[in-house]
């Protein structure tokens, strides 16, 4: 189905009551809805990105003073798996601020980490900026089955966050991660000064690729001091909140992740994004460099909703329901 932005407008803007009806319909029939993936974020390579972001703390053209740091290896990253998965995590998500994922060494590393990580019985993600398609397929074949690549915003807006990339790179690296065989995890920012157009624009990008992303990431910005966004107020909550159940209705098979940004919302907002269709968080005190949650926090409210952790094996088994089997079901 490929979305017109009037069509994603209309249901952006129905009353909030209609809204989560209908995205409530969609996680019913094509979500566990008891379930929560968990999934931890690792920087394995800190720091001094030459891309511009200015949303981002590990921009070189930032002045943040974060402590930068050189690809780390297996043996460091591994622990820190051992840890999440111990911490109840079913995804190791991996995150290097590189423009390119380098050749030689660096990469064969890289490599064995994945392989590593994976032996452990985690899903396994990667997030690196480009890649060659060999270098694609050698990360599949190391054992890494998801790639995180953020479009980020509209088309019309990204030239405002970013100058050292275009979009149409952002989506060909996407089509070299669906090639080599990875699931694709796409997503992006809420809150950087982008108009509610742009943020539906950015929707309709990701609902209309064929298919459209495994996961969803949205991030509330993360207003980071030093960076050019440093003074942006954070979104506002209604607003998010409507962006995550228009994700789930446009995208009802898609695993919506409620990313960055949850330090900055109570308990009762992040019920009312549970509600819209959010079905992920990270799990774990950091993020990249920035604050999460502690963990015994969301495992507090997530007992308090009743929703636990999800099985990745019966996530895979209702995304694969036909239109009929899960409406009979739901
Ligand atoms: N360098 C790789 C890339 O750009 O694809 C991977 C790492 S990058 C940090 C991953 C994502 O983190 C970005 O695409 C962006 O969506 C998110 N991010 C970075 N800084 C953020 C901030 N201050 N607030 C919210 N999200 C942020
Ligand atoms: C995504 O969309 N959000 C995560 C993950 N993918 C890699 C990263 C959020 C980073 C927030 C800023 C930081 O911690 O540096
Ligand atoms: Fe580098 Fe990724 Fe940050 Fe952009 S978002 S500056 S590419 S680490």
């Amino acid at each position: 189905m490929r979305y017109t932005l009037e069509q994603i407008q209309n249901i952006y803007h129905l009353p909030l009551t209609t809204l989560i009806f209908k995205a409530q319909s969609a996680h019913q029939k094509f979500q566990d809805p008891s379930g929560v993936q968990l999934c931890t974020l690792k920087s394995i390579k800190t720091g001094a990105c030459p891309e511009d972001c200015k949303y981002c703390p590990q921009s070189a053209h930032s002045d943040v003073g974060l402590e930068k740091e050189a690809l780390l290896d297996t043996e460091t990253i591994l622990k820190d798996a051992v840890a999440a998965k111990k911490g109840g995590a079913t995804r190791f998500c991996m995150g290097a601020a590189w423009r390119r994922v380098p050749h030689g060494e660096q990469f064969d590393s890289l490599l064995n980490t994945v392989r590593s990580v994976s032996d452990l019985g985690m899903e396994v993600c990667c997030t690196l900026g480009s890649l060659e398609q060999e270098q694609a397929s050698a990360l599949k074949e190391a054992g890494c089955s998801v790639y995180n690549h953020n479009l980020d915003t509209s088309r019309e807006f990204y030239s405002e966050i970013i100058t050292t990339r275009t979009y149409d790179e952002r989506l060909d690296n996407i089509r070299k991660v669906r090639e080599a065989g990875m699931e694709v995890c796409s997503g992006g920012i809420i809150g950087m000064g982008e108009s509610i157009d742009d943020r539906l624009k950015m929707l309709q990008e990701l609902a209309n690729l064929e298919p459209y992303p495994d996961s969803v990431p949205i991030n509330a910005l993360i207003a980071c001091k030093g960076t050019p966004l440093e003074s942006q107020k954070f979104v506002d909550s209604f607003e998010f909140v409507r962006i995550i159940a228009t994700a789930r209705i446009l995208m009802p098979k898609t695993m919506v992740r409620l990313s960055a940004g949850r330090t900055e919302m109570n308990d009762e907002l992040q019920a009312l994004c549970y509600l819209a269709g959010a079905n992920s968080i990270f799990l774990g005190d950091k993020l990249l460099t920035t604050a999460n949650p502690d963990a015994s926090d969301d495992y507090k409210l997530l007992n308090k909703l009743g929703l636990t952790s999800l099985d990745p094996d019966e996530a895979r088994a209702i995304h694969s329901r036909s239109e009929e089997e899960a409406s009979a079901i739901a």
